[in-house]
């Protein structure tokens, strides 16, 4: 009798192959979204060493110097201050820019940009999206500012830019102040500039699940003299030297062990972006013509990190809801996420005194929406199985939707 390579991916041939109808997962350990890159282990571990022996952990290390200036160059910002996560970097410049009242936001976004304003007792004003872009619709950011409105927080979501010169303008002209969650967006250009250097500031975001990590970091990235100032004494406790506070202040800092990380990863910055690009390209190829999915793309933007992948699914020509479709990836270990299903205004606490909030097009853009497995941990070979699955479910869907249907039928 032959032996079962459980390490390799089972071919499927028949729909009774796939693992939600009793065959075997396509991957014997789960792939996730999100998996981190890890650069050159020695330099980090070099690093760390080093940070070890000179005995300076944190507080404006030798490191978070370092990373700070690189992420300078690499934007063409002025000022670069690293922080703990991005959202302590968002909360922070909030602040720093002296936002209060509401603050125009998309719903469609990581909940962390609803919450650095909810938390500070700013009330989130969430506008729709553009479904194009996936960004905040500025059409539609006009008709929600009031008398209380300070700012705009946009998200350029995916690495997608928003329509920055139409934010700027409105910005510009309504005196509202404009900050970007770039969290997504490092490496990435709108027109001719690097974004990073837009609005009066940006934060980036080096989670581990970033493609660029520092294990977990953030940064604020400005222009803005005055602003990087009260920003970085907001970022320790406001001090501005030995027993001298000037200001109120939290603890953002990032560590040495973090900036060695971000520098060690950002050294191969080229090489995760070219990994990206080559998956995005290969899961764009392997999903070509298939009816109902789209493999999204902003093909306008010179510079690029493609650090997701994401499909959005049209289930009136799949068949297979999104829903399904992913549960039928989960049982083959393929982690795909609906990341940012349900919009903010869906989650608590906001849904609990917007329950009468219509956002058409986040709404619909939610339900569509896939984030497939990328990065340097998914092979060639990985995709091609990933993309097998979901051409097999696809290509049947109604006999998949029907089995669905029984299989539930008879479990209950
Ligand atoms: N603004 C936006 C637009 C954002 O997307 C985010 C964060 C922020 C602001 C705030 O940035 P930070 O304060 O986090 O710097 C993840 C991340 O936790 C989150 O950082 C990220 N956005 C968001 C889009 O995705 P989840 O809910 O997917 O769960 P998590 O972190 O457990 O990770 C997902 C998967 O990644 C895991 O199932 C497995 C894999 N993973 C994760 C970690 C941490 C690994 O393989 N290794 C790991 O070390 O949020």
């Amino acid at each position: 009798m032959p032996i079962l390579d459980t390490t390799l991916p089972a071919p499927k041939q028949a729909l009774d192959d796939l693992a939600f109808f009793g065959g075997r997962p396509a991957f014997p350990e789960p792939l996730h979204v999100g998996r981190p890159n890890i650069g050159n282990r020695e330099k980090f571990l070099t690093r760390v060493n080093d940070t070890l022996d000179r005995k300076w952990l944190t507080n404006d290390g030798r490191y978070v110097i370092q990373f700070e200036k690189r992420l300078a160059e690499l934007t063409g910002v002025k000022h670069c201050l690293a922080m703990c996560n991005a959202t302590i970097a968002l909360e922070i410049v909030i602040r720093a820019l002296g936002l209060k009242g509401q603050v125009i936001l998309p719903s469609f976004t990581f909940i962390a940009t609803a919450h650095v304003l909810q938390w500070q007792d700013i009330t989130p004003v969430f506008c729709d999206i553009d479904p194009r872009t996936h960004t905040i619709d500025p059409e539609k950011v006009e008709a929600l500012i009031t008398p209380e409105t300070t700012g705009i927080l946009a998200v350029n979501l995916w690495g997608w830019h928003c329509d920055i010169a139409a934010l700027e303008e409105i910005a510009r002209r309504r005196g509202l102040k404009l900050l970007f969650d770039s969290a997504h967006a490092l490496g990435c250009s709108y027109k001719d500039r690097m974004i990073g250097g837009f609005g009066d500031a940006e934060v980036f975001s080096f989670h581990a699940t970033k493609f660029v990590n520092s294990l977990e970091g953030g940064a604020v990235l400005t222009n803005d003299d005055e602003l990087a100032r009260k920003t970085r004494l907001m970022r320790n406790f406001g001090f501005v030297a030995y027993d001298q506070v000037a200001s109120i202040g939290t603890n953002g800092k990032m560590s040495e062990v973090s900036a060695a990380m971000g520098l060690t990863n950002l050294e191969s910055i080229d090489e995760f972006i070219a990994i990206n690009r080559r998956n995005h390209k290969q899961y764009a190829a392997e999903l070509a013509g298939l009816k109902g999915i789209t493999v999204l793309s902003n093909d306008d933007q010179k510079k690029r990190n493609y650090q997701y992948v994401v499909l959005e699914i049209d289930a009136a020509e799949t068949i297979v809801s999104r829903d399904e479709l992913m549960q039928i990836l989960y049982r083959e270990n393929i982690l795909a996420r609906r990341y940012f299903y349900p919009g903010c205004h869906r989650m608590a606490p906001y849904n609990s005194y917007l329950s009468s909030l219509s956002l058409p097009q986040t709404e619909k853009v939610s339900e569509r929406v896939l984030s497939l497995p990328t990065g340097t941990s998914i092979s060639p070979a990985d995709i091609s199985t990933i993309c097998g699955v979901i051409r097999m479910v696809v290509n049947n869907g109604r006999e998949v939707s029907a089995k669905l249907r029984s299989q539930a039928a008879t479990s209950t």
